[in-house]
């Protein structure tokens, strides 16, 4: 339908007239009442009433509960463009009142026009690290509270040395005295040259973006200046619109990597929230994120596969206009479960670890190094118990933490 965006909802009710609540939705959220209008002021609010698509009732499911998935389309001229606007006309008071989740938006065209999205995305940022044939490894930096620049740069350089090709701060690094911003950038992009002159790889440091939100801009073009070659950013605390900002800031001329920080407050509840492949996926994406971050199926901090799937799906869907996101599953992820990331993402993906790296008997470097004898043994089909044989860093890793079947 030209013109409007349609939002999908499961809503769940033991014993509701479906329609009926799906039309006192549509009205509720756009021109709040109908009936009572005198057929004059009708006319005029006809633009701006919302359309029930359809509803689908399902009387129970396999979990004994009657639930309706929903689609009401709403008329673009009700709210300006942007991300906040949007969701508040279609879940705002809506997403208090019951057992409701938002599970997707079709964006209209005209809305999408208002959104250049990520501005390297997947191909910028391969093209940026030179990587085209393999998927790609981030570490992240762990125990970085306290920690002064030398010791930074030091765990930045082992990092690096273990042949990675993204670093990431950790989420909860903000400004502070020890390690300000600037100064971590130039520490750590000096230790990302040393370590390049024996690895010869590239490598872009995702340095934590914080503080209040009308000095995010100014901290980006610091961080610029000093050297940074990628941000990290907490999208969900800030609000998609913060990143929206970001993102289409021509000064800020680098990725953005966005942390699903607080994204468990919104997606894993059945009955609430928003969908993680909206969420994570497709709201992440239309915002600029040029790196999504989600928990996988198979690490610390789970998430179902089907859903996982769907979150893939919506950062790489080719017909929205905008470049594809690069999908970074993460969390306890680890080398013996590189052959699951290879087998549902392929190639283009990002396999993410901190503790995985870290925690190596053999140190940092060394646990870069097993991710990456773990991903060549993947692409070549050769398992990873055949490959440790030949190297010592794989094959500790795998005796410590074993391949996730
Ligand atoms: C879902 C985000 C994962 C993340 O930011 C993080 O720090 C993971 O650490 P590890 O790999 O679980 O140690």
């Amino acid at each position: 339908m030209s013109g409007y965006c349609t939002a999908t909802y499961r809503c769940f009710d033991d014993k509701a007239d479906f329609a009926k609540k799906a039309q006192a939705i549509a009205v509720g959220l756009t021109v709040g009442s109908w009936t009572d209008l005198p057929e004059a002021q009708k006319a005029n609010m006809e633009k701006h009433l919302g359309v029930v698509k359809s509803v689908e009732v399902h009387e129970a499911d396999a979990a004994g509960e009657r639930y309706a998935d929903i689609q009401i389309a709403y008329p673009d001229i009700n709210f300006s463009r942007d991300i906040p606007a949007l969701l508040v006309t279609i879940f705002g008071k809506l997403s208090m009142d019951g057992r409701i989740k938002l599970l997707d938006v079709d964006f209209s065209d005209g809305f999408l026009s208002a959104f250049p999205g990520p501005k390297f995305g997947l191909p910028g940022i391969r093209e940026l690290l030179g990587v085209h044939d393999r998927p790609l490894l981030m570490s992240i930096f762990k125990s970085v509270v306290g920690h002064d620049l030398s010791a930074l740069r030091e765990q930045f350089y082992q990092q690096a040395l273990g042949g990675v090709d993204l670093i990431k701060d950790d989420e909860i690094l903000f400004e502070n005295p020890l390690t300000p911003i600037e100064k971590r950038v130039e520490a750590c992009m000096e230790a990302a040259r040393q370590a390049s002159e024996q690895t010869g790889q590239k490598l872009l440091y995702a340095v934590n973006l914080t503080g209040p939100t009308s000095g995010l801009a100014d901290q980006a073009r610091k961080a610029i200046r000093a050297g940074a070659n990628s941000l990290l950013f907490n999208v969900l605390a800030y609000g998609f619109d913060a990143l929206h900002e970001l993102s289409s800031n021509p000064d800020i001329s680098v990725p953005i990597a966005a942390h699903p920080a607080m994204a468990g407050a919104f997606y894993p509840s059945p009955h609430y929230g928003i969908s993680a492949p909206l969420l994570l996926g497709k709201l992440m994406r239309i915002a600029g994120a040029d790196l999504s971050l989600f928990p996988s199926p198979y690490g610390s901090v789970v998430m179902p596969k089907a859903e996982n799937m769907a979150v893939k799906a919506a950062l790489l869907d080719p017909s929205l206009p905008v470049r594809p996101s690069m999908p970074v599953p993460s969390a306890g992820i680890h080398p013996g479960i590189v052959p699951l990331i290879w087998q549902d993402f392929g190639l283009d993906v990002v396999v993410n670890a901190g503790g995985g790296i870290h925690g190596h008997p053999l140190g940092t470097a060394a646990g870069g190094q097993a991710f990456r004898q773990a991903i060549e043994a993947v692409m070549a089909g050769e398992s990873l118990h055949e490959r440790a044989e030949r190297h010592p860093e794989l094959k500790q890793a795998i005796e410590l933490w074993g391949v996730k079947q």
